[in-house]
């Protein structure tokens, strides 16, 4: 097994789902979480090109972008899409997770406090409820228990990684979703899963 250093924040952000695959295949990686001051001193020597992180170092070879870092874990870890449609599947998941994030970040960055509330009320009221619904009825077009079809891919970590933090915000997120709801804790119970959960620094998202 190659030697895996993965480094990103002190977050979940834009590595958890990297982490997942690790813990759900029972990978051992050195988990490295650099602090802002840390980082400013050493953002000048990053590998990767875009001068940002997570980066994933595998024997000393640096990989950049966290969508094709967790993209290329999946696929050493057996935890990819495995056919055509199943890798359409994991992509559905992960463009909408981009989305979300993308939405997230927007009311984030807005700087005047009124339209921020504006921007945030919509978020919560209106994008969220309706992303949640529409991921529902993608995992009701798929015939299995997960959204790929009937393996755990790392699509299931992309839509685990969003409703935890959703369930974060509102514990009662996914109640009127039951095959979100199902998959969400199903994946919640999974040993290797839940070990990795009571473990990890606990960090708002
Ligand atoms: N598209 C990139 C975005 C990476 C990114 O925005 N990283 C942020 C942290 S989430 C970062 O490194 N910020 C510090 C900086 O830009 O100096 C990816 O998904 O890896």
């Amino acid at each position: 097994m190659p030697n895996y250093k993965l480094i990103y924040f002190n977050s979940r952000g834009r590595a958890e789902v990297t982490r997942y695959l690790f813990a759900a295949a029972g990978v051992e990686y050195e988990d490295v979480r650099v602090t802002g001051e840390e980082w400013a001193k050493i953002k000048a020597d990053c590998k990767s090109p875009f001068g940002q992180l997570p980066v994933l170092e595998v024997d000393g070879n640096t990989f950049y972008q966290s969508q094709a870092i967790a993209g290329y874990v999946a696929r050493e870890l057996g935890l990819h899409g495995k056919t055509n449609e199943e890798e359409y599947r994991i992509y559905v998941v992960q463009g909408a997770f981009t989305d979300l994030i993308q939405k997230l970040g927007s009311a984030e960055a807005e700087k005047d406090p009124e339209k921020k509330a504006e921007i945030q009320k919509d978020v919560f009221e209106n994008y969220i409820p309706k992303w949640l619904s529409s991921m529902e009825e993608v995992f009701q077009q798929v015939n299995g228990d997960y959204f790929a079809g009937d393996r755990l891919t790392v699509g299931d970590f992309y839509f685990f990684h969003a409703c935890e933090y959703l369930k974060g915000i509102n514990q009662q997120a996914l109640d009127k979703l039951p095959g979100l709801n199902g998959l969400f804790d199903r994946i919640v119970e999974m040993p290797k899963i839940a070990a990795w959960r009571s473990k990890r620094p606990v960090t708002m998202f």
